[in-house]
């Protein structure tokens, strides 16, 4: 039988379990990267680890989101995970150089190879046909120390594109048709895999749009074929000898086809406030736009700014709006800098921000009181962008400088009548490249000291699972919790470092109290526990979702659905995660029930796979079941990862 592209990468890298989908595997990983706002908790467990070098092939430290230094913190930061980078044989990419996902493609993406990232857009590097995996800090340590990763072996669904995009609709329409037909829950388990003629119609930069953003929908991974074009995109770094050539045989089987026809496509948006709410621009155009920013990992490469800049030249930015440009690379930048894109952008208006998240991630250019802000960005979760009541839509670059010019939402198509013509922009043959921000390790780094400024704490230490989980329901929260509800990023961001102080901002968004109540219950003896429904943990990677509920006394979360990250941090950190086995048990349940789980060390060590939850307050009994492979019954029962390895 026929091999996808997904079965030959993961094939060749299994060194542990078979290949069967819905079991566990352990793959090797070639190469890692991590960002400054996830690695100091990273290489802090990497050091805990006690190796004296890393074992992949490559692993790479990005700084590009906590960049704004206000304050020691986030220069403390850098200056550790430089020295670390020397020490253990990690290239170090500083501050400026660029986003990780759009510097990774450019300069070390390699087809063929697994990339496991702690960071959930990782996967952006399936783009150039790699497996490359968002996972949480912990995980990307143990792949450091040359540990494998364990993954559910996946389905494959192929998206079989067909046709070709008509001018002035863009890769960022395809993904948010994918999201309209996949949404942004259910997909656990599964790879997108693209395919179809329509497939060499799209740049390396337009599958990276693509596989990036299939993060929201929660599937492991996206993938395209290593083909011409890519060949054409590592030639154009200088990197054609990483080239393999990696299509599925003709004969590949995969679980589901699903057909997207490009030539139908029409501008998309993801209005607020969910990367899964899609409507046509057509239905929305005309409301009155505040802030459109441009960049991020999603949109932010050679040909989205200059696509960008084409439509703008020698115009001028409508009075209304606050427009923000934010090049994903030092590489961007200085090549469209070199092919005069930058002048346009300037001479439009544009307020140029550093090649880094900034808007993105909220800590910067946060939109004014109920604001509608367009973004070639990701995400648009509630609170995200800073600003609590902002409306933030998620648009191709297309639409966002559309938007620049008319103050209001606007079809790029209507550009046309007043005289736009489409700019179809394509790649340098050649960029121009300059690596003087990577700071390569020495060869022998053991003499390095490391520096530890006072905003580098130690990871929090957690107990081995108790016999009877004794608990109050410290919060119940609805459905699709993204990880920017459980802990906001933004400024908040800077105490990733310092768990003690971050936990305080634990659920700020939807209920501030939290802290408050977490600490009183934890104080007094009892357990804490956190009842969620559908889709619990969606968005981020970062593992301070579980670091921090840990910290504060949190043993289990039982939710109705729960997504793949989010539940690997949960153990990691010793945090059981359990669902309902009947949904409608959820409502049963209300803040401050007392619940006990007795004997669960005893469950988890035998065959069972549920367990009976008591609501003491309610005096009634409901069933949990926990899907969980044998490894990670023991870490859960260790306390955690670190305890587990220790
Ligand atoms: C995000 O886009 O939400 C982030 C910030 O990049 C996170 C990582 C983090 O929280 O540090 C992600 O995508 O994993
Ligand atoms: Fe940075 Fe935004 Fe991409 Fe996350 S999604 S890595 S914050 S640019």
């Amino acid at each position: 039988m026929g091999k996808t592209i997904t079965e030959k990468i993961l094939t060749t890298h299994i060194t542990q379990g078979t290949p069967e989908k819905g079991k566990e595997v352990g793959i090797k990983i070639d190469q890692t990267l991590t960002q400054d706002a996830t690695g100091t908790m990273a290489y802090l467990q990497f050091e805990a680890m006690n190796v004296p070098k890393v074992k992949t092939e490559l692993s790479v430290s990005y700084v590009d989101h906590n960049t704004v230094q206000i304050g020691f913190e986030n220069a403390d930061d850098h200056r550790y995970l430089q020295s670390v980078a020397a020490k253990y044989g990690i290239v170090y990419s500083r501050a400026g150089n660029g986003i990780c996902h759009q510097v990774h493609l450019e300069r070390f993406g390699k087809p063929g190879k697994t990339l496991l990232g702690s960071d959930s857009h990782t996967p952006t590097g399936g783009g150039i046909g790699m497996i490359a995996i968002g996972a949480g800090g912990l995980d990307v340590a143990v792949a450091m120390a040359g540990g494998p990763f364990y993954l559910t072996y996946p389905k494959v669904i192929k998206i079989n594109l067909i046709g070709k995009l008509k001018p002035w609709v863009a890769a960022k329409d395809v993904i948010l048709k994918v999201l309209e037909i996949f949404s942004t829950k259910g997909n656990v388990g599964c790879v997108f895999e693209y395919g179809g003629e329509g497939v060499k119609t799209l740049s390396v930069p337009d599958r990276a749009t693509i596989t990036n953003m299939g993060a929201e929908c929660g599937v492991t991974t996206s993938v395209f074929p290593s083909d011409e074009i890519t060949k054409q995109f590592l030639k154009a770094q200088g990197r054609e000898n990483d080239w393999v050539e990696l299509l599925p045989d003709d004969d590949a089987v995969y679980d589901k086809v699903v057909d997207i026809n490009l030539s139908e496509l029409e501008p998309l948006a993801a209005t607020p406030h969910s990367p899964g709410n899609i409507k046509k621009i057509r239905d929305i155009q005309g409301l009155p736009v505040d802030q459109v920013c441009i960049g991020s990992c999603t949109n932010s490469s050679y040909t989205d700014m200059m696509t960008v800049a084409s439509i703008l030249k020698d115009k001028t930015v409508h009075p209304n709006v606050s427009f923000v440009v934010a090049p994903g690379s030092k590489q961007v930048l200085e090549n469209i800098t070199r092919d005069s894109g930058m002048s346009s952008l300037l001479s439009a208006g544009a307020r140029i921000a550093e090649s880094a998240c900034g808007f993105c991630i909220g800590n910067s250019q946060s939109p004014k009181s109920g604001a509608v802000s367009l973004r070639t960005s990701n995400r648009n979760f509630l609170g995200r962008s800073g600003t609590k009541d902002a409306n933030v839509y998620l648009v191709s670059p297309e639409t966002a400088a559309a938007a620049v010019l008319t103050g209001v939402i606007t079809d790029p198509r209507d550009l046309e009548k007043q005289g736009i013509k489409y700019p179809k922009m394509t790649m340098p043959k050649k960029f121009h490249i300059n690596d003087g921000m990577f700071l390569l390790p020495p060869k022998d780094g053991s003499n390095i000291k490391i520096e530890r400024g006072p905003n580098i704490g130690e990871p929090p230490k957690n107990t081995p699972l108790p016999e009877t989980i004794t608990a109050e329901v410290t919060i119940k929260v609805g459905d699709e919790i993204t990880t920017d509800h459980i802990i906001p990023a933004g400024a908040k961001m800077k105490y990733r470092s310092n768990v003690p102080k971050y936990s305080e901002f634990l659920f700020e968004v939807v209920d501030p109290k939290f802290y408050e109540r977490a600490k009183k219950i934890k104080d007094s003896g009892l357990h804490n526990i956190i009842i969620a429904g559908l889709s619990y943990g969606q968005g981020s990677s970062r593992e301070h979702a579980a670091l921090c509920p840990m910290y504060m006394g949190v043993k289990a979360v039982i939710a109705k659905s729960m997504e793949r990250i989010h539940k690997a941090n949960l153990i990691n950190f010793g945090i059981i995660p359990l669902t309902f086995a009947n949904k409608d048990d959820y409502t049963g349940i209300d803040q401050a029930d007392k619940l006990e789980i007795a004997n669960i060390r005893t469950m988890l060590a035998g065959k069972e796979t549920s367990v009976k939850v008591k609501n003491k307050t309610k005096g009634k009994e409901f069933t949990v079941t926990f899907e969980l492979s044998e490894r990670d019954k023991k870490i859960i029962l260790a306390g955690g990862s670190l305890n587990y390895i220790k």
